[in-house]
């Protein structure tokens, strides 16, 4: 935890409430202190009263003025001179931009139809009014492409849908009551840190924790054990807990009768799963398996919290779905303490969107769905590629044919994301990117690598400059976001940018007008659900947060009541078979299998590559400034001892990681042969660097392929294969085109 600042007790200096932005579970609340005699921020904290925050922001946010006031912020309108990706730019006024792209934009239009327009973006800011509420309206009323944002959490969402239904998991500070609780592939202490002092109070009362993580991350280490598993395995893992589970009659019979859907077709599925079936997948000894279904169905209560890092695969959503079921099978959900939180996003039940996206504005029209994730394919200009990028997130929504996919995309919209460095196949991205017959323009802070191939890059404000407001996905609050300083140079709220953009393009519905603050009114006025009831604009401007209206002890389904067709938990799942699904919990092998498993073992076979955000980063924000590349130090890659040495790798080398869509430079860290710290056949590369702040100017998701999960379309970043050399080794003869190869995955010892 920081020092306290000296800047509290100033009463010279004016405090404003506001929020963190960026995409992170814990929305923490902030204050910033402000000299009114200067306008500037001198300070900011986390808010003392939150309960969630309380008081404390992470080490990257604390430092959260040096991004604002940073000399590399952009604060002016440019418009490319160079070669694309040169970053060669002039300053413009915001009337030359403004009026040069709506030009542009009008002849695409012109030319292809409105649907020749893309929006990108992503979670750069969580806030919904500068995530979207104008942008969205603008695209709406352009009937633009839609982009389904899928690139992070879709698949374990859709996943978890199905097995508990669009509703709440466990309540975040309710983890302080669990007496055993299972971390499964999360990083607590680098992802969503606030969770962390609940976890600590369970484990001072005598909580076990458990880390189920192919590597022994930080949280790992101060975990009471670490569960190393194979990536893209989970599955299996819950397949063999539910086996011992019901094979020793340790499941809640009471609950599992009243609460559940198909038990019966349930207890016939995780027959064959016995855990020798489950240790030869996961790697993870039946004996071990046998211990933790043990102690998962007989220690009350017991919490999972799952997260995102184990649906990256591509049987992410059946895993979560899977995983899903334990709770019910064991009648977790009856005390406070026990159930599963994927995302707290359903606490917010059906908060209404509408007032701030506009849908009607379509006026009818049904544009086309992009996948997000599918970036490379969606900027091919060849129907038979760029069709791939539709949106066909279910088995039964087909693909259309590559005649019906509409126009090549010749307009690019970017905000709040940085897709030239966190798309998977990088280079198919680069190259899209690099059209000359692609107009994009980017909304940034800074310079990104994204920013570099844009034809106009417009500065956007930070938040300690402009308006927001807050859900979390990792608590039960509602925040403010209220600017503490004016905008930094000539830079703009996104939402101002979009109100000029509407204009100039002669949109004259008066929503295109409203202000932040009305529109925050409006939406907050707008809500129906009881939950919302303490959640006014009075409530926010007085506190700068509010809790949602939910009672304590917050027991969902401690009687069944799931948002499911059933209402029930359901183990058996006719929505899944409708949507093309096998309706049962299973375990859908992960993409490495084909072409990785076992090769390991050989010098020149592949690895599983998997690669978690640094800790010091978040996502690519923070890694262009030099006091957090300097906490990381280098791009690098974790190895086993036993991988290392099969290939010739020591602490420290230089080394190559290769496939068939590209190639990084990264400095090889292996773990020690008495704590191999990552399990076998598995390397970790933290993410995301920028490109242009890397030795060879390329990133990790130069090796990480475009296929999708299971559910939702998901991206499959931790699911690639790759090969590792010293980087003076030549490379191996045909290593390039990757071979399929049979699933054998090496048995683990009981
Ligand atoms: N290899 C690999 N790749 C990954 C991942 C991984 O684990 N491994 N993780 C994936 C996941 S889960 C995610 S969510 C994505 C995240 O990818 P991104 O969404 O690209 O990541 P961020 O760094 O959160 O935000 C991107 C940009 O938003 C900008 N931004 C922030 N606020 C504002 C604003 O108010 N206005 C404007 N105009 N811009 C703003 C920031 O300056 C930043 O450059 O990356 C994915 N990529
Ligand atoms: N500091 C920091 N915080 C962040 C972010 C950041 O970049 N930096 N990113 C934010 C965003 S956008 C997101 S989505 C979340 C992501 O945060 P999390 O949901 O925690 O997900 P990841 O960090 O992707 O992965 C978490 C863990 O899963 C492990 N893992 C990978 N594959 C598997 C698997 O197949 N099975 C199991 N059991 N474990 C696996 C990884 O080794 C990693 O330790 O964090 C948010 N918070
Ligand atoms: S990144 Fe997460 S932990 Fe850090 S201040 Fe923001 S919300 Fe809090
Ligand atoms: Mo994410």
């Amino acid at each position: 935890m920081p020092a306290l600042s000296p800047f509290r007790s100033d009463p010279s200096l004016q405090i404003i409430t506001g929020a963190c932005p960026h995409d992170c579970p814990d929305t923490c609340s902030w204050q910033v202190a402000v000299d009114p005699a200067t306008g500037q921020a001198r300070d900011l904290w986390g808010h003392p009263h939150h309960p969630i925050t309380q008081g404390a922001l992470c080490t990257k946010v604390d430092r959260y003025l040096e991004r604002t006031y940073h000399a590399e912020r952009l604060t002016t309108p440019l418009r490319r001179i160079g070669p694309k990706g040169a970053g060669q730019f002039e300053p413009v006024s915001w009337e030359t931009a403004l009026a040069e792209i709506a030009a542009r934009v009008q002849q695409a239009i012109a030319q292809h139809g409105p649907e020749t327009v893309l929006p990108y973006t992503f979670a750069g800011t969580m806030g919904l009014i500068q995530r979207g509420a104008m942008a969205q309206r603008f695209f709406h009323r352009m009937q633009a492409s839609r982009l389904a944002e899928t690139i992070c959490s879709i698949a374990g969402g859709e996943g978890i849908t199905y097995t508990l239904g669009r509703g709440p998991g466990m309540m975040t500070e309710d983890f302080a009551h669990a007496r055993l609780i299972l971390i499964w592939g999360s990083n607590t202490l680098t992802s969503n840190v606030h969770l962390w002092q609940f976890i600590q109070q369970a484990q001072k009362a005598g909580a076990r924790v458990i880390v189920i993580d192919p590597a022994e991350t930080r949280t790992a280490r101060l975990a009471d054990e670490w569960i190393p598993i194979r990536p893209g395995t989970d599955a299996a893992l819950a397949l063999a807990l539910m086996h011992v589970i019901i094979a020793e009659k340790l499941y809640d019979t009471d609950y599992v009768a009243h609460y559940t859907e198909g038990f019966a077709p349930l207890c016939e599925r995780v027959a064959a799963w016995t855990p020798q079936h489950a240790a030869a997948i996961t790697g993870i000894p039946a004996g071990k398996i046998r211990e933790l279904a043990r102690a998962y169905a007989t220690t009350r209560p017991a919490a999972i919290r799952v997260n995102y890092g184990m649906q990256r695969h591509a049987g992410g959503g059946m895993a979560a779905r899977t995983i899903a079921c334990l709770p019910a099978l064991v009648g977790a959900w009856r005390e406070q303490g026990g159930g599963i939180q994927l995302s707290t996003s359903g606490l917010y039940r059906d908060m209404q969107n509408t007032p701030l996206t506009r849908p009607d504005l379509l006026n009818g029209a049904q544009p086309r769905t992009i996948n997000m994730s599918r970036l490379g394919d969606a900027l091919s200009t060849d129907p038979h590629r760029y069709v791939h990028a539709l949106h066909h997130p279910r088995p039964v929504d087909t693909l259309p044919r590559p005649e019906d996919a509409g126009p090549p995309v010749h307009v690019l919209f970017v905000y709040n994301v940085n897709p030239a460095a966190v798309c998977p196949q990088q280079n198919a991205v680069l190259a899209g990117l690099r059209r000359a017959d692609l107009f994009t323009v980017v909304l940034e802070h800074f310079q990104t690598d994204t920013a570099d191939y844009a034809d106009y890059v417009l500065p956007a404000t930070t938040q300690l400059e402009h308006w927001d407001l807050h859900k979390a996905y990792g608590h039960e609050f509602v925040a403010l976001n209220r600017p503490a300083i004016a905008p930094i140079g000539d830079s703009l709220p996104n939402s101002e940018i979009f109100r000029c953009l509407a204009a100039a393009l002669g949109y004259s519905d008066p929503c295109f007008r409203q202000s932040d603050e009305a529109t925050i009114q409006e939406v907050l006025a707008a809500q129906t659900d009881p939950v919302f009831q303490g959640v006014t604009w009075e409530k926010l401007l007085a506190d700068g947060y509010a809790r949602l209206d939910l009672p304590r002890p917050y027991l969902p389904y401690a009687q069944g009541g799931f948002a499911t067709p059933s209402g029930k938990c359901e183990f058996y799942s006719a929505a899944m078979a409708r949507d093309g699904y096998d309706p049962l919990p299973a375990f859908t092998p992960p993409a490495w299998m084909e072409t990785a498993a076992a090769q390991w073992e050989q010098p020149d076979g592949a690895l599983i590559c998997i690669s978690p955000p640094a800790h010091s980063y978040l996502n690519s924000s923070f890694a262009n400034l030099a006091r957090f590349r300097g906490r990381e130090k280098a791009p690098g890659v974790l190895l086993h001892p036993h991988d290392a040495a099969v290939r010739g790798i020591q602490d420290g080398d230089r080394v190559r990681l290769y496939n068939e869509h590209g190639e990084v430079e990264l400095v090889a860290s292996v773990a020690p042969p008495h704590k191999p710290a990552i399990t076998q056949g598995t390397v970790l590369a933290p993410g995301i660097w920028w490109n242009k702040f890397s030795p060879d100017r390329r990133n990790i998701n130069q090796i990480t392929p475009q296929g999708e999960t299971d559910m939702g379309g998901g991206p499959i970043f931790y699911d690639a294969h790759v090969w590792i050399a010293p980087l003076s080794a030549p490379v191996a003869t045909g290593a390039e085109t990757p071979q399929p190869m049979t699933a054998h995955v090496p048995a683990a010892a009981d």
